[in-house]
């Protein structure tokens, strides 16, 4: 041991990456690396991709973290996402469809974390409850609950890594009536099947990936009509009959929303698809991130080095395009970092590396430089270590055939197949309309996706 020690909390795709990349080291024959404790508040791993049908509180009664539903499928096509040093075909044996369902998803998360017995550094049902700096000591403090004991835990640490991401705690607006409104009203984050409105009139309030996956996903599950209520601007998608748009709510009264159009209608249900809020509550002022979902957060160097004191690092801030391999560039980052590979720079040279960037985003308007900028973010990351060449820039034009995609036809968009920028080998069609295939359990994808060839589920 180099007797330096790491927290990590929490345990989902972007905590995984840092223990993964500290792993990676040791397989490389690094020595004297440090002594790593992950925290993790949920009694699984997996972060987001861990379902749960509990909302509200957990079986603790700390806040559910969990803000992914029942028929979920992935909104970016899995080709963009691939791990560098794990691809979906070492995972699954053969190819599988671009756009799979979550627990496809889940699964080749997990694949790449129990193949190395990384769990071994996790500690489970810890939510972490505090964190301090001592300018003395230049050591962190870190308290959490440990439920399984039942008592607190308080340790030191050199390095703490936030990673406990930033989908979780709803943004949740009020409108003039809505304490008379009779009917339901919940956010996305609360939403988890979508069995639970058909046959029913929903209105849906937000403009983005929430809003148009609820509703293309309440549509395919029966839903009688769901509107889209959009504040800046609308979707715009080729919607089927049964979805439509209007500008923002004015108010409520009883049953009925009025929108700023002049338009009204009745409704069974509300879904606020109104983002989430950067929530920190175990963060003291001078270490708390505040900021929106952006894809440059100020205050951190390299979009992970909390300035003012990089020990303190945040992993899986930005707005995402790429995820996890995002993360894992991140991650292998702040490992050289605090391994001593990397030698940060003073506070002047890394405030004006994060004005760069920071005049650079300002300048950026539409949706393809927005990925070119977040390309151009994990390029700058991936050069600086031994993360395998993953071919980022290409991975961005799949981005954009995406977006082109979607606009072709948002409701059969996840049929469209691209070429792994890893094994260089082309998905397969998703074998169904994605209309059709109801059940989107590990076992049923696999199963429509391999029967024709082989007859058989293939081993992982
Ligand atoms: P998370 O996955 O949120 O993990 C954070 C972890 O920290 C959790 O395990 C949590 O329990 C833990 N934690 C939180 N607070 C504490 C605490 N106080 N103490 C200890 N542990 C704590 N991405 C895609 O690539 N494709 C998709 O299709 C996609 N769909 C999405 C759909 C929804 C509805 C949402 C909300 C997100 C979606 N995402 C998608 C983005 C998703 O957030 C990322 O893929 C990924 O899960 C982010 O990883 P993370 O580790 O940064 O955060
Ligand atoms: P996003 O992408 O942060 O979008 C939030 C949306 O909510 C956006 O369209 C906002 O409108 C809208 N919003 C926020 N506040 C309001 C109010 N007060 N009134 C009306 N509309 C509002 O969050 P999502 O949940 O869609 O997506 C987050 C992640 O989850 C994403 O990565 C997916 O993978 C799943 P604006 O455009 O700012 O006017």
């Amino acid at each position: 041991m180099n007797n330096k020690k790491i927290a990590i909390l929490g345990a989902g795709p972007s905590g995984l990456a840092q223990l993964r990349a500290f792993e990676a080291a040791r397989l490389n024959g690094v020595e004297n690396l440090p002594e790593i404790v992950c925290y993790e508040k949920q009694s699984e791993m997996g972060g987001m991709w861990n379902y749960t049908w509990r909302t509200g509180l957990d079986k603790h009664g700390e806040p559910v973290h969990g803000s992914m539903y029942r028929y979920l499928w992935s909104n970016g096509p899995k080709e963009c996402l691939e791990f560098a040093d794990y691809s979906f075909e070492e995972h699954f044996g053969e190819p599988i469809a671009s756009y799979p369902p979550r627990a496809v998803l889940k699964d080749y998360i997990i694949g790449r974390i129990n193949k190395q017995n990384i769990s071994q550094y996790i500690k489970f049902d810890c939510p972490v409850r505090w964190v301090t700096f001592n300018d003395e000591t230049k050591m962190f403090t870190v308290t959490v609950m440990n439920h399984k004991t039942g008592k607190q835990e308080v340790n030191d640490f050199d390095y703490v890594v936030v990673a406990t991401g930033h989908f979780s705690t709803p943004n949740m607006p009020y409108f003039k009536g809505l304490e008379d409104f009779p009917n339901r009203v919940l956010h996305a984050h609360d939403f988890r099947d979508a069995l639970e409105f058909k046959n029913k009139e929903i209105l849906l309030i937000g403009g983005s990936y929430s809003a148009e996956d609820i509703a293309t996903q309440c549509y395919k599950y029966g839903t009688k009509s769901i509107t889209i209520s959009y504040r800046t601007q609308a979707l715009g998608y080729d919607w089927p009959e049964g979805i439509s748009e209007a500008p923002l709510i004015t108010h409520f009264e009883d049953e009925i929303a009025h929108f700023a159009d002049g338009t009204s209608k009745r409704f069974d249900a509300i879904i606020m698809c109104t983002g989430y809020l950067f929530h920190f509550p175990f963060m003291p002022d001078p270490l708390r991130l505040e900021t929106n979902n952006c894809l440059y957060p100020e205050n951190l160097y390299k979009g992970v080095f909390w300035q003012s004191n990089p020990q303190l690092i945040y992993l899986g801030m930005q707005d995402q395009y790429f995820t996890f391999n995002m993360f894992d560039a991140q991650a292998w980052y702040a490992r050289d970092v605090m391994l001593g590979k990397i030698e940060l720079p003073k506070l002047d040279i890394r405030e004006k590396d994060e004005k760069i960037w920071l005049d650079t985003y300002s300048k950026v308007q539409t949706v393809n430089e927005e990925i070119d900028f977040q390309a151009a973010y994990i390029r700058e990351l991936v050069d600086a270590t031994d993360y395998p060449e993953f071919h980022v820039e290409k991975q961005g034009d799949i981005f954009k055939e995406w977006k082109k995609d979607k606009k072709g036809g948002i409701m059969s968009f996840r049929e469209k197949a691209y070429r792994s920028t890893l094994t260089n080998n082309m998905a397969p069609e998703l074998p169904q309309p994605w209309l059709e295939i109801l059940d989107d359990s590990l076992e049923h994808f696999l199963h429509i996706s391999f029967e024709k060839e082989t007859n058989s589920i293939p081993k992982k």
